[in-house]
């Protein structure tokens, strides 16, 4: 077999190229080594950068979203009792999409089987070769055959634990990591949200954050430790826990209801460098890992996707290196900027065993100078709606 860009990986990054490069009438074969279905019932993002709406829209796999998803021109942030919002469209004149990163998926599989673009799931032992040379390809195993697929380049958009990156000889790449001692425990629940905006909160007993998926789908987290166990947290721990620690009139509204989806992620920062070895580049989680504070994980693939897109592109109609030679510096200038603003926003809403009193009141102080300042709010407010491409 043979095609001009092999892409590991159906995720949103791998999902979003194949698009993308199908468009522009580049041919493309997705690998992953699990099913669609398997992939489909993965819960992670829920919050879209206005550029990320923006390349769904460009690949054709936008009108679910437009109908479906949340406008939102703000958030709150909670501390202290009280909560205040932050203006995003007032202070940047842009807002964000909530709508979950599984209807992101759903919708790009649905329109790359439209556009009659290869995915071949349950690919085993998935492997690049000889990125450094002219000639790579990529071999996977299915039905006990093994096969071999020839291209011109490698999209490795495999995630934090794929192959791609792991292919990549030790000497060749640097990497950068920081561990938070702590995790988040999620739970999707039928049950109308809190409030109609998303609400970050600060309290001395940890971290909480009241999203949604739907007017009538809430997504609630706590920050937990790294021994908790899904199993320790009944769903009414859970909702006690959460109303602990909003402003009181949040905790009176919030409505209760059965979880039908609970899970624990654990946090970190990690940023791979390079992003391109020869033709194998890597994308998305395969090359970065952002601690989820600042909705940035899934809308740094979109960025990765948007750079690489429009190198090979450039590859292929101008013949022209340039965009593919400059993938790696574009992509990490806009990387490191979400890795410090989710690492700040992080270290400022979440409880660290060495927080203490002192501590508690020194981030309380920052949040309400920040929520007073319109210099400091407009600061946190680009970064979150997304720093231009
Ligand atoms: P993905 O991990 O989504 O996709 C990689 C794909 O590659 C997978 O389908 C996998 O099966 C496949 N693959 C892996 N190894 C392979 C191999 N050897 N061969 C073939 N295929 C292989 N981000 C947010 O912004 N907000 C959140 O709240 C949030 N919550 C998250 C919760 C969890 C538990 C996790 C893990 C991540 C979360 N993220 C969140 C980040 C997440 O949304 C990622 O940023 C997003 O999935 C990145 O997309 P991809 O780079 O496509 O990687
Ligand atoms: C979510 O809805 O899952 C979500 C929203 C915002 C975040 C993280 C997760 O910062």
């Amino acid at each position: 077999m043979r095609t001009q860009v092999a892409i590991i990986g159906s995720g949103p990054a791998g999902l979003l190229l194949g698009q993308l490069l199908t468009k522009a009438g580049i041919d493309n074969i997705i690998l992953d080594r699990v099913s669609r279905d398997y992939i489909l019932g993965r819960v992670r993002a829920g919050v879209l950068e206005w550029g990320t709406v923006g390349l769904l829209d460009e690949a054709g796999a936008g009108d679910r979203m437009h109908a479906e998803g949340l406008p939102h021109d703000g958030y709150s942030l909670a501390f202290d009792g009280r909560d205040h919002r932050i203006d995003l469209f007032g202070l940047t004149g842009k807002r964000v999409m909530v709508y979950g990163q599984t209807e992101v998926t759903r919708d790009l599989m649905d329109a790359r089987d439209a556009a009659g673009a290869t995915t071949i799931y349950e690919a085993a032992n998935v492997t690049p070769h000889e990125f450094d040379g002219a000639k790579p390809y990529v071999s996977y195993e299915k039905d006990g055959v093994t096969h071999r697929i020839d291209c011109d380049f490698i999209a490795g958009c495999d995630g934090f634990h794929g192959i791609s990156r792991k292919s990549v000889p030790e000497g060749a790449i640097k990497t950068f990591e920081k561990i938070y001692p702590f995790g988040w425990l999620g739970v999707l629940a039928d049950i109308p949200p809190v409030s109609h905006e998303l609400i970050y909160a600060n309290h001395p007993r940890g971290f909480a954050l009241c999203s949604m998926r739907s007017e009538t789908r809430s997504r609630y987290y706590v920050q937990c430790t790294l021994d908790d166990k899904v199993e320790d947290w009944s769903d009414e721990r859970f909702f006690d826990e959460l109303r602990r620690r909003l402003p009181q009139h949040h905790a009176d509204a919030m409505v209760v209801g059965p979880s039908f989806e609970k899970s624990i992620a654990p946090l970190r920062s990690f940023v791979a460098e390079p992003m391109r070895f020869g033709t194998l580049f890597l994308v998305g989680d395969a090359a970065h890992i952002v601690p989820p504070t600042g909705a940035k994980g899934l809308n740094l693939a979109a960025s990765d996707v948007y750079y690489l897109f429009n190198g090979l592109r450039e590859f292929y109609a101008d013949k022209s290196r340039a965009g593919v030679d400059a993938y790696s510096a574009r992509a990490l200038s806009r990387v490191w900027k979400s890795v410090r603003f989710s690492w700040s926003m992080t270290t400022l809403m979440h409880r660290f065993p060495d927080t203490g009193d002192f501590g508690q009141k020194i981030q309380e102080a920052e949040l309400d100078y920040l929520t007073h300042s319109e210099a400091a709010s407009r600061a946190m407010a680009e970064n979150y709606v997304g720093l231009p491409y």
